[in-house]
């Protein structure tokens, strides 16, 4: 089975968010995904999805960079290319764009997902396997403000939906911060795990007192607590307390992966097919941590549903002892695929069906695009 890459095209999609969602470098109140379409000869259609975090305050790219790149250099690179699998196309990439990951885990997600069509086989399939199609999944309460996260992770509690929360805290001052977090695990904390991702906005020493207080009030995981450089910090905190540490974007790829591992971290990684540039890549770091006995967990750039499918099937070959957050879809007032994700019971459950396993509403997909 030979494909032909005829035609690459990319969409910006803004969908407004349910609510505000606060992390410590940005509030959105809106998310906007790069959608990509390939086309094959034949007419066979790859989708994928790149989708950062509040236009460029998360990472180096912006929304708009990842559809200048796809549109400029990765689609008149790859247009009349045949593929009969991954390496070449992603060797071809790489040789001629640096960087620019997001970008190239959509392509990479589109490759896959034409290739699974072919073959009538699911994306999962084709990267090794699904363990499971029932994967965990659990919600972030970053509303901004106490009552209203308590309220929600409550009704999620009651619904069934989600019985493991996690808090982005690090915006407000360290002590707010501790009350903030003390609350909700008074109110949920019996019946739910519950997590902070400080999204780096700790130095080393404020990290320290964070770290020894979020253990006293019970927190289960402490999440990237100082800047993505600080390797050190993130090392000596790993080694010091028992309290976990979940590495994020201090790990995107394999080569951050055994660099943090050989430093001595003693923490779990954050997995995002955005950051390593694509769900096969992301599995590459994945096994990095397997064979050095790192814990791995399913992240999210809190991408739409085709963003989150491309990861659920890398992730349903894998162990993941922190569970996923691929809930992205259900922060967003609207879906572009016809059928949602189903979520219940703290899982989500695998499409199958070859490739993604989805179907893009392009109804939804031209309403939704910037114009
Ligand atoms: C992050 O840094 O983990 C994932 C879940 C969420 O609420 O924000 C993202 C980003
Ligand atoms: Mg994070």
């Amino acid at each position: 089975m030979t494909l032909c890459i005829e035609r690459i095209e990319s969409w910006l999609l803004d969908i407004p968010t349910i609510r505000p969602h606060k992390l410590s470098m940005a509030t959105m109140g809106c998310q906007t995904l790069t959608i990509v379409r390939l086309t094959c000869a034949g007419g066979l259609v790859g989708w994928g999805e790149a989708t950062t975090i509040g236009g460029l305050s998360y990472g180096p790219e912006s929304p708009e960079g990842i559809k200048s790149a796809i549109d400029t250099y990765l689609a008149p690179l790859l247009t009349g290319q045949q593929f009969d699998g991954l390496t070449p196309l992603v060797n071809l990439m790489n040789a001629s764009v640096k960087g620019n990951t997001f970008a190239k885990s959509a392509l990479e997600t589109a490759f896959l997902d034409a290739q699974g069509k072919a073959l009538r086989q699911p994306l999962s399939t084709l990267l090794g396997g699904a363990q499971s199609r029932q994967l965990p999944v659990l919600w972030t309460l970053a509303s901004g403000d106490t009552e209203r996260d308590i309220a929600e992770g409550q009704r999620l509690l009651a619904e069934g939906r989600h019985n493991a929360f996690k808090l982005k805290i690090g915006a407000r001052p360290l002590a707010d911060d501790l009350r903030h977090t003390a609350a909700i695990v008074r109110a949920l904390g019996a019946d739910a795990s519950i997590r902070v991702d400080v999204n780096q906005a700790w130095d080393a020493a404020s990290a320290v007192r964070g770290m020894a207080a979020l253990q006293e009030i019970g927190i289960d995981l402490v999440e990237q607590p100082v800047a993505l450089w600080d390797r050190a910090a993130l090392t000596q905190l790993s080694q010091r307390f028992t309290l976990p540490i979940l590495a994020d974007e201090a790990v995107a790829d394999a080569h951050d992966g055994y660099a943090l591992a050989a430093g001595g971290f003693r923490g779990a990684y954050a997995l995002k097919i955005a950051k390593a540039g694509g769900p096969a890549q992301a599995l590459k770091l994945a096994h990095v941590a397997d064979a050095a006995g790192i814990a791995l967990y399913g992240g999210t750039m809190l991408e739409g549903s085709i963003g989150s499918v491309a990861s659920l099937h890398a992730w349903s070959t894998l162990k993941l002892a922190w569970g996923t957050e691929m809930f992205g879809p259900l922060l967003l007032k609207d879906d572009i695929i016809a059928e949602p994700l189903s979520f219940a019971d703290g899982q989500v459950t695998l499409p199958d069906g070859p490739g993604l396993g989805i179907e893009v509403d392009e109804d939804k997909l031209r309403f939704y695009q910037r114009t």
